[in-house]
């Protein structure tokens, strides 16, 4: 629902910009056809400026492309940590199903698993990769090599620490490998009671958000999830509201039509030929036609003639 909406928002921007662009087309071959009508210096002063304003709104397009990626792929989020903390089972609880397998040997999970979810109207693809930690076992070392890789990909890492048991060389190592990542520090298995000494080295380390659960009876999922959209709203889509959304080749013609408003100014400012503006629009209105799929057709004879008091 969200996807529809926000590619609803995208098509009535273009289609606004095109409105505005076409009103310009008008008055640019009014001035070249009826030399009466107009002054050339009033067209090209009227490129400058409204041209600036359009161009603005197109970047603004282009750069909300984020949220688009973000709805149609899924946030990449890794679940990662060392051995036998339960990423596993995070990942079974946030699916409500028993997608991974968990057992209590440490090196349970190979391989990354990747799944879908959908959080609050947000779809996550959520990655469970093998405990991180060195190793002889060469299967082992190939899956850490994986989840290192995923944790790289990632747009969020989840970092899951085991509060009952006390911290290993592999906890502090994976600390100091995401503390550049955007990341939220989960501590499992507090069904167990969190050691002292394992809450204060986290919450001295990471300053805030800590977020306290247990993947095997459920408690303190709802407030991950809590956190995980807090993240990706602020820092990853931003602001859903003001946003509109456009695939790749949709960007693509956002630039090549904003590379064309561009040279229809260039145009005006060194008080070139009306004709070199018109076409350069003209080339402008099109790309945007065909980012929303449509062609432009007639519209420019019938905008002249339903703006201006001319004869046909
Ligand atoms: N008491 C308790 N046990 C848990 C919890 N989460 C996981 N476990 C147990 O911890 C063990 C390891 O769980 P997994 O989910 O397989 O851990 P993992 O991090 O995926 O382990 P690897 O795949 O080996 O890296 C299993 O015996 C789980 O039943 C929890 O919240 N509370
Ligand atoms: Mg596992």
């Amino acid at each position: 629902m969200a996807l529809r909406q926000v590619e609803g928002r995208f098509g009535d921007e273009v289609r606004s910009i095109r409105k505005e662009l076409l009103a310009l087309q008008a008055h640019v071959e009014v001035t070249i056809d009826y030399p009466e009508h107009d002054v050339e210096d009033v067209a090209c002063q009227q490129v400058l400026t409204v041209g600036e304003q359009l161009l603005g709104r197109i970047d603004q397009l282009i750069a909300s492309a984020a949220l688009g990626r973000v709805l149609r792929e899924g946030v990449a989020t890794a679940i990662v940590g060392r051995p036998n903390v339960g990423k596993s089972s995070l990942l079974n609880a946030l699916l409500q199903r028993e997608r991974a397998i968990v057992t209590d040997i440490p090196g349970t999970t190979r391989d990354v698993l990747e799944e879908y979810i959908n959080l609050r109207g947000i779809p996550l693809r959520l990655m469970d990769t093998a405990g991180i930690r060195e190793t002889e076992d060469v299967v082992e070392q190939i899956g850490v090599v994986r989840s290192r890789q995923s944790m790289a990909d990632a747009e969020l890492v989840l970092l899951v620490y085991d509060g009952s048991q006390p911290l290993t060389d592999d906890d502090w190592a994976l600390e100091r490998e995401t503390a550049k990542m955007r990341r939220i520090v989960v501590v499992n298995k507090a069904d167990q009671g969190v050691r002292r000494d394992t809450q204060a080295w986290i919450e001295g380390l990471v300053a805030r958000g800590v977020v306290y659960l247990s993947a095997k009876t459920g408690e303190g999922i709802d407030a991950l999830a809590d956190r995980v959209i807090d993240v990706i709203e602020q820092e990853i889509a931003m602001d859903m509201d003001a946003s509109y959304m456009a695939n790749a080749r949709q960007t693509q013609l956002l630039q090549l039509a904003k590379q064309d408003l561009s040279s229809a100014m260039d145009s005006a400012a060194a008080g070139a030929t009306l004709d070199l503006i018109a076409v350069a629009l003209q080339s402008a209105y099109a790309q945007l036609g065909y980012a929303i799929g449509e062609e432009a057709g007639e519209d420019l004879l019938d905008e002249i003639f339903s703006r201006f008091c001319l004869g046909k």
